[in-house]
């Protein structure tokens, strides 16, 4: 065992702390206490069987929600080392769980035991967080366990049976007394480990929530139905795979995306494909990590791929000499593309930790990617011929938009700040304090100015379907009628261009019907928020208005609004116990879904037009998980 003597030398180990400093301040170890926290230690934990994986030693990684919300991982690696610490005495597993080693590097020989962020200390975190902890060890022909209660040792390592085979599989509850809820989210948890598949080629991982899901019968019992949610995933494409996965509803420019790759000091991998469509669309990875602010990796890659671009439309006459250049945004509309970095030591910067800040990255990237992109041109001349027919259109749009937006910009400083005709503002100038309710329909605006309180309030109604400017280029976008309204009553300017201090509301809330309709209005308001003015959406300024589904009335009573199901219920025995029947009191039942009711599919919306009301709640639209 002279290897796991090496590992937990000192000079590996700079700092050991106890547990408990973790449970003091989560936030500095897993980020928050909230459900994004919550979710974070089941990565913790994946990562740990995922860099067995990129070791070369496991194929399968099986994460189960069990009732409960006990998280079940289970890998086929070699087994977390169960040999005796030479200076310790306790098991090198019970190690990893219980002492901090912070800045030590724990773990297989991938050499980049750095993807959670954690430093390898993701193991004894994930403990510390835990309620109970209970890891069963498959190795050296021994079934191995132990368990832990928030950090604490309950029952040391020991030898519970035989077995050949080899693996590690740990089982958790969140503390509850550290974390806001213990709910994991089923969807957010598959598409994190379809994205770690998509990065780790060839690796399956399994999810299953095994929790039941509880289901109203027609009169109104209560009953636990099985969970059917899974999903396997194993991608022998890796990258490719992934960009295929981004672009499956969308037009492909080529079929095969260009993939790129190259080992070395700072391993690369990248995907390719381009689209008809007219956004970019990049996804950066360092050390599985997705880096959500870009940084360094993504950086080289433009470069290169703007230079590459331009050389091959110049040397192959597709510019002429006295043509300007591509710029980098032309050569980049419709592209979808993955990079994949490995960084040894990587530097997180940026507001929420994820932009690369290695310096040397750029130009590692810039090189394999200029080398390899040329290459590829050349080779496949067709498909160079169809990505630049793309980028040299979308520079004559962006030359088309720039005199729209020149018109726009004229128009708007000739009739000074112009409101829209049918906005009903509100009397207050303190965007603070102000509110513009963006309401569908004229009737709708109508009520709406009705129940708004109008020193704060302001209602701007639309008509009609929106725009997609997900299928327009800008040139269409500036001055577009049905988008004018909005970026005039917001009064902050739109794309290069947008304000964010110039906005006139504190709130821009959308409110839509809870029908599909409805959804499909919400969905190209928030489509153009977020290409077109997109510091309000990071900014945390544009929410959903939802509408109740009930309103209980009753002469001398305040209306009651419910807004599911089971608010309704809780309503009607709150007022039981005031000695108020059911039957004294008027049910309105409003526009909109209720949980369990099936969709109506597009076009076939036969649901009533009843006057909609606008008790609403609203909810920011960018509360991240
Ligand atoms: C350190 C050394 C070795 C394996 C592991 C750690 C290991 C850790 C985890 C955590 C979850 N699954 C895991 N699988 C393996 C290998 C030491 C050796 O066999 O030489």
């Amino acid at each position: 065992m002279d290897k796991v003597e090496h590992e937990y030398g000192a000079e590996q180990i700079q700092v050991l702390e106890g547990l408990e400093a973790v449970r003091k301040r989560p936030g500095m170890y897993i980020g928050s206490v909230s459900v994004r926290g919550l979710h974070h230690l089941v990565y913790e934990i994946v990562d740990n069987s995922v860099d067995e994986a990129l070791a070369g030693y496991c194929k399968n990684i099986n994460v189960t929600i069990e009732p409960g919300n006990i998280i079940c991982v289970e890998d086929d690696g070699r087994g977390i080392p169960v040999a005796k610490h030479a200076k310790t005495g306790i098991s090198a597993a019970e190690t990893v769980y219980t002492i901090l080693h912070a800045g030590g590097k724990f773990g297989g020989d991938s050499g980049y035991k750095v993807s959670g962020g954690l430093h390898g200390v993701g193991s004894s975190v994930v403990n510390a967080l835990s309620q109970w902890t209970e890891v069963t060890i498959q190795r050296d022909g021994g079934i191995y366990q132990m368990s832990f209660e928030r950090g604490k040792t309950v029952k040391s390592l020991e030898k519970v049976g035989n077995s050949d085979k080899t693996g590690t599989k740990v089982r958790f509850l969140a503390d509850d007394t550290i974390f806001e809820t213990l709910e994991y989210e089923y969807e957010v948890l598959e598409k994190r480990f379809r994205e770690m598949a998509f990065l780790t080629k060839g690796l399956r991982i399994a999810i299953q929530d095994k929790r039941p899901v509880i289901k109203e019968t027609e009169d109104g019992e209560k009953v636990e139905e099985e969970n059917d949610k899974k999903a396997e995933f194993c991608f022998e494409g890796g990258l490719n795979s992934f960009a295929e996965y981004l672009n499956k509803n969308k037009e492909k420019i080529h079929p095969i995306p260009i993939y790129i790759e190259k080992e070395g000091e700072v391993p690369i991998e990248v995907a390719i494909q381009y689209t008809t469509a007219y956004s970019e669309n990049i996804y950066t990875f360092v050390n599985n990590i997705n880096t959500l602010e870009g940084g360094t990796h993504l950086e080289g890659f433009k470069r290169a791929v703007t230079k590459v671009f331009n050389d091959y439309a110049r040397s192959h006459g597709i510019l002429k000499e006295k043509d300007g250049n591509l710029q980098g945004e032309d050569i980049r509309e419709g592209m979808t593309a993955v990079i994949s970095v490995k960084v040894k030591e990587p530097q997180f910067e940026g507001q929420t930790k994820t932009k690369l800040g290695n310096s040397n990255v750029t130009g590692v990237v810039a090189n394999a990617v200029t080398e390899a992109l040329s290459n590829f041109l050349e080779e496949n001349p067709n498909v160079a011929k169809a990505i630049l027919e793309k980028c040299i259109s979308a520079s004559r749009a962006r030359e088309a938009a720039r005199k729209a937006r020149e018109l726009v910009r004229k128009k708007n400083s000739m009739e000074g700040s112009t409101l829209p005709g049918k906005l009903a503002d509100c009397s207050s100038k303190d965007p603070d304090e102000c509110e513009v309710y963006i309401v569908e329909g004229d009737s709708a605006g109508g009520s709406a100015k009705q129940g708004r309180d109008r020193k704060f309030q302001a209602i701007l109604p639309l008509w009609g379907k929106m725009l997609n400017v997900e299928k327009s280029r800008a040139d269409k976008i500036y001055g577009n009628d049905k988008l004018q309204p909005v970026i005039l009553a917001i009064g902050a300017g739109i794309g290069a261009d947008f304000d964010i201090t110039r906005i006139r509301y504190g709130k821009v809330i959308i409110m839509a019907d809870a029908d599909v309709d409805g959804a499909h209005i919400r969905t190209l308001l928030l489509t153009f928020f977020f290409r077109y003015m997109r510091p309000l959406v990071e900014n945390g300024n544009v929410y959903l208005a939802q509408p109740p589904l009930y309103k209980l009335s009753k002469k001398g009573i305040e209306d009651i609004y419910c807004y599911t199901d089971d608010d309704l219920t809780e309503a009607y025995k709150k007022l039981e116990e005031q000695g108020i029947q059911r039957e004294q009191l008027a049910l309105q039942r409003y526009k909109g879904l209720r949980r369990n009711e099936s969709r109506p599919t597009m076009g076939n919306n036969n649901g009533s037009r009843k006057k909609n009301t606008y008790k609403s709640k609203i909810r920011r639209c960018n509360e991240s998980r």
